[in-house]
């Protein structure tokens, strides 16, 4: 292969990606919106933390290869629909909830697709709602839809993904089943340490206005 074709390459990728990062940079402006509306409206803030990340093209090389995908750009792009993600971790999961309706009413967004991980929880305990958007970018060529991932997730989801996640990868992906036993069981302690912290937190905001207490 020649220099000049190479060239071309890394710059046709690197256009790929930056189409992600802009799609990214709107959703993440559209999250923050909600967050600050949220607190200066209601006094409250349902989100504890965001992060949000272009793949990186290690991640992505290793996900075309496990899943067979075609290695031209049209069957990655309609294949892979995680490249840029965003994570919102909420306090309790009816603030999860309700932060992705918010965001999938808005009239520019289109949702490709739900994976309500949280109503049906993976085999090993994963927890999340996980929630496909489509976003418009306006590029000087015009305009592009760009797919999002949006996780949603409990504080306590998210600190069981992360641990399982960097087990899952110091194993190569096979975790012994001894070890798979006792994730699952810490995904059930996540799982009830949240609904405690939610009737916990119900006690104490009280009955919502409106409602007649009986
Ligand atoms: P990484 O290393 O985090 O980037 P599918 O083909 O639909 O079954 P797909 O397309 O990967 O799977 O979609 P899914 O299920 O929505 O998962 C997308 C991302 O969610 C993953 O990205 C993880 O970040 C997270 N995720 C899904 N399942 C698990 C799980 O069991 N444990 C943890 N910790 N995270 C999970 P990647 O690219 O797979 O991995």
């Amino acid at each position: 292969v020649s220099s000049a074709a190479l060239r071309a390459m890394r710059d046709e990728f690197q256009r790929f990606l930056m189409e992600y990062r802009f799609g990214l940079a709107e959703v993440d402006t559209k999250i923050a919106i909600l967050r600050e509306e949220f607190q200066e409206m209601h006094d409250y803030n349902p989100i504890e933390h965001v992060s949000s990340r272009v793949k990186t093209p290690d991640s992505l090389v290793d996900k075309v290869r496990r899943k067979g995908i075609d290695t031209d750009f049209d069957s990655i792009r309609a294949a892979i629909t995680d490249i840029a993600g965003i994570r919102v971790t909420c306090s309790f999961i009816d603030d999860a909830y309700r932060l992705s309706d918010l965001l999938t009413q808005q009239d520019d967004i289109t949702v490709r697709d739900v994976k309500d991980y949280i109503a049906r929880p993976k085999a090993n305990g994963y927890k999340s709602l996980h929630v496909i958007v489509e976003v418009p970018v306006f590029l000087s060529t015009g305009r592009v839809q760009v797919p999002v991932e949006v996780q949603f997730r409990t504080i306590a989801m998210d600190f069981w993904a992360s641990l399982e996640h960097k087990i899952y990868y110091k194993y190569d992906r096979l975790v012994p089943a001894d070890l798979l036993d006792q994730l699952k069981d810490a995904a059930d302690t996540a799982a009830e340490l949240d609904t405690r912290m939610e009737r916990l937190h119900r006690e104490i905001r009280g009955p919502r206005p409106g409602v007649v207490s009986i």
